[in-house]
């Protein structure tokens, strides 16, 4: 593996990013800082893209918010296509053709933890030299907040309405992460947009581990208008989802699970949950079993996490 450059400064960054202003993106989009920052993280690459917000928002016809190569695929195909491209580009560039530029498959949850899953393991089997980014916003957002496999357990979607048949989602977000590492592959790893810095590095490594193999992001990227919450809150929903414990920050490298931002005091799920009108009914004494039922399933996975960090080379 080649040698990572650790961020610590936004003047370690390059001044300008390569995701340009004039998209259609909402104020205080997550998954728009997330793009940000990965392309300040990666500026030379080639970004496939899932069909969801990102793509929707960034390629207007004929307008695009994107200075650097990128191609619009269907979910399916985002792993798949950025396979062939990234092999594609490796034969080129040993004959002298071609600049050999790392190659990101970004896709939403939808994207990567339901429709494109099939494919996304097949990339991932065959050890294929690509970064593969889901930008996890809890929900297909583009088609009226649906609820998808990232969805937690109790949230108000369009397709989970809390009502008086039942309080929200009725399941628990799937183990993206651990589906990912069960493949064996180099590198995978979560990421807050609150942490930054982290997320940098985590990318940068992403993309030199990428020459051995698959290297996989799962990023928690908030979305004001599905969450229901105030736009200039996103980076704080951001921090609040890792420090109640949520959304755990760890890496696996080399089979080793390291969690990175150990949360000792969590900070009671309740103060997330309440400033989302998506959740805010878990509050209800009438939900309480269902907020039991997360506070537990909360904790267990930090626990889980705390295990296999413990237990050694265990992927
Ligand atoms: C095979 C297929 N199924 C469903 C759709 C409809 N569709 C378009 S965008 C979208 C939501 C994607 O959700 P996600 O990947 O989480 O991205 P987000 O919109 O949240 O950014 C869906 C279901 C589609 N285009 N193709
Ligand atoms: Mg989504």
């Amino acid at each position: 593996m080649s040698k990572t450059n650790p961020v610590s400064k936004i003047s370690d960054l390059p001044e300008e990013s390569k995701f340009r202003p004039g998209h259609r993106l909402c104020a205080g989009c997550g998954p728009a800082i997330t793009v940000k920052l990965i392309t300040l993280a990666v500026p030379e690459a080639v970004i496939v893209n899932a069909t969801g917000c990102v793509e929707v928002g960034t390629t207007i016809y004929p307008y695009s918010a994107w200075k650097t190569p990128w191609v619009h695929v269907l979910f399916q195909n985002n792993a798949p296509v950025a396979s062939g491209i990234a092999a594609a580009l490796e034969k080129l560039s040993a004959e002298g053709r071609a600049k050999k530029l790392p190659v990101i498959a970004l896709g939403g949850d939808g994207a990567t933890f339901d429709i494109g899953l099939g494919a996304i393991s097949g990339a991932l089997e065959r050890l294929d030299k690509i970064i593969y980014l889901c930008y996890d916003n809890f929900a297909y957002m583009n088609t009226g907040i649906q609820r998808s496999g990232a969805t937690f357990l109790g949230v108000a979607t369009t397709t989970s309405p809390a009502g008086k048949v039942i309080p929200g989602k009725q399941e628990n977000k799937k183990d993206l992460i651990g589906i990912v590492a069960s493949h064996h592959i180099p590198y995978a790893a979560t990421a807050s947009i609150w942490l930054w810095r982290d997320m940098v590095n985590k990318i940068r490594k992403a993309v030199n581990y990428s020459e051995q193999g698959p290297a996989f992001i799962h990023i928690l990227a908030p979305c004001q208008f599905g969450w229901r919450y105030e736009p200039r809150l996103t980076v704080k929903v951001s921090r609040l989802a890792v420090e109640t414990r949520l959304f755990p920050i760890y890496e696996i490298e080399d089979g080793q699970l390291k969690i990175n931002y150990r949360v000792s005091k969590p900070v009671p799920i309740e103060e997330f949950l309440k400033i989302q009108r998506w959740t805010r009914h878990l509050l209800d004494p009438k939900n309480v079993d269902v907020l039991q039922r997360l506070k537990a399933w909360i904790e267990w996975n930090w626990q889980r996490l705390e295990n296999l960090e413990k237990a050694g080379k265990v992927f």
